[in-house]
């Protein structure tokens, strides 16, 4: 908190402390509200990001500098913008919100070092050592500008690939060999040791994703080995096709459990009135139950200056008033009223996909010769069965759960249905060929005891069909 924030917050306590000396009981201990996202945050932090561009705004500006205490440069910091020609460093933009932060009191997160998006021309075409040299040598040179400035780095951005298959997303960085994330960790820490290092990423939110899996993995094998990390970031931009999932409490956990803090990076929420407000709510109270998540941040300010303007995913409209968002975050942040509790934390899978040494092809079941064919209703021997319900749908998507049941003991099954959506899968391998999707186990989920089931899960894009289709299963 700033000193004239500070000042402002003692002089609320005295008056709240002065109306309130009825009845003689000596001390006032109640803790004064805030009266904004900084104050109320308290220990924790509340930032946006700024661009440099609109800090002339008044409106803007008035805002941003009354409500938030960190500040994240939305482009100005980005690969393109600091070296746009190899070797030649501009600060111009990034300096003005840095400088614009300092002179306010704010402190600033830095994003991003290194990215497969936003390079700059010269580095897109570059490949191999000419390429993690280059990467390395902008790593330390922004990170060396910077030093003592920034609170944390998002050293790496969005490294992952979406999807199920848990794997490093292609680009030029990723082919010069997958020590690159940790190479670009360590180059950051000799360039600035004390700011804090952390990997930020999308649709990490849901701990039941294979991509969430994928960064833990990554994350954990880093603390073992001493590669230096401190901190992950989840972006958080929910909107009906990436909703907030019930599990986040669960992610933000057992990623703090691995010994780094876990920031909000880019919280936005698509939607308007109470549903945004609650889901808002949630959000925050998820982020203050767990001790090392250590701040949140808005991706921008109104609803206006955000890259998803038209969802209007923001805490102040276009016009700059607060909107039934701010109002839940800000009685969230005081300790007030929290909407719906967060349901608890579903049951979390084995946090590492248990690294079962597995399945080599698998004899297909005997099926057992049945003479008669009588049709009997839940088949318990034979191969498998599957069945498919829908479990939550929203306006352009829903979620689905399908259940794999074994007729008879078996260490793989896979299963196959119809559906014209674009299909996302957790705890299952899925594959398409034009709208038949196939979906296979997980190494840790496909052996079954005859008569046992397992599930997995499913978000579409779409309208949820009012009876789900048949899925087959082999
Ligand atoms: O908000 C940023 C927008 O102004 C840029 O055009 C865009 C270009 O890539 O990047 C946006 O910010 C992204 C952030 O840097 C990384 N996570 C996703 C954000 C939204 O796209």
């Amino acid at each position: 908190m700033n000193h004239q924030h500070h000042r402002r917050r003692l002089r609320s306590v005295a008056a709240v402390a002065l109306a309130s000396l009825v009845v003689a009981t000596g001390v006032v201990t109640a803790q004064a509200a805030g009266s904004t996202l900084q104050e109320a945050a308290g220990s924790r932090y509340f930032g946006t990001a700024i661009a440099a561009n609109k800090l002339s705004d008044s409106t803007y500006s008035t805002i941003a500098n009354r409500e938030f205490d960190m500040i994240t440069a939305e482009n100005e910091m980005k690969m393109d913008a600091t070296e746009p020609s190899q070797g030649s460093f501009n600060f111009t933009n990034a300096d003005r919100i840095v400088d614009w932060a300092t002179a306010n009191g704010k402190r600033m997160r830095g994003h991003a070092l290194a990215w497969h998006s936003q390079q700059p021309g010269w580095m897109q075409n570059m490949s191999g050592t000419a390429l993690r040299t280059a990467m390395l040598n902008h790593v330390t040179e922004v990170a060396a500008h910077y030093k003592g400035k920034i609170y944390a780095w998002d050293v790496v951005n969005e490294a992952f690939a979406d999807g199920s298959s848990g794997a490093r997303r292609d680009s030029n960085l990723q082919r010069t060999g997958d020590d690159w994330i940790e190479a670009a960790f360590r180059a950051a820490r000799a360039a600035d040791p004390s700011a804090k290092l952390c990997y930020n990423d999308y649709n990490t939110d849901n701990w039941n994703w294979e991509k969430t899996q994928a960064v833990y993995a990554m994350v954990k094998d880093f603390k073992e080995r001493g590669v230096p990390i401190d901190c992950v970031g989840l972006q958080s931009h929910f909107n009906s096709g990436s909703p907030y999932p019930s599990n986040y409490r669960t992610t933000l956990q057992n990623f703090a459990a691995l010994g780094v803090d876990v920031q909000i990076t880019e919280l936005d929420i698509e939607g308007s009135g109470s549903t945004q407000a609650d889901t808002y709510a949630k959000v925050v109270a998820d982020c203050l139950a767990v001790s090392r998540c250590t701040g949140i941040t808005v991706w921008g300010v109104r609803d206006s200056d955000s890259w998803r303007a038209s969802g209007t995913p923001l805490l102040f409209d276009a016009s700059g008033n607060k909107k039934a968002a701010y109002t839940s975050v800000l009685n969230t942040l005081n300790g007030g009223a929290t909407p719906t509790p967060t349901p608890t934390p579903t049951p979390t899978p084995t946090p590492t996909p248990t690294p079962t040494p597995t399945p080599t092809p698998t004899p297909t079941p005997t099926p057992t010769p049945t003479p008669t064919p009588t049709p009997t209703p839940t088949p318990t021997s034979g191969p498998c069965t599957a069945t498919m319900t829908i479990t939550n749908s929203w306006q352009g998507g829903f979620q689905g759960e399908v259940t794999v049941k074994a007729g008879s003991a078996r260490t793989s099954w896979s299963t196959s249905f119809t559906s014209a959506a674009t299909v996302q899968v957790w705890n299952g391998v899925h594959s398409t060929s034009g709208s038949v999707h196939t979906v296979s186990n997980q190494p840790y989920n496909g052996t079954l005891a005859a008569g046992a089931s397992t599930t997995y899960g499913f978000t579409a894009t779409g309208t949820a069909p009012s009876s789900p289709p048949a899925v087959t299963c082999s």
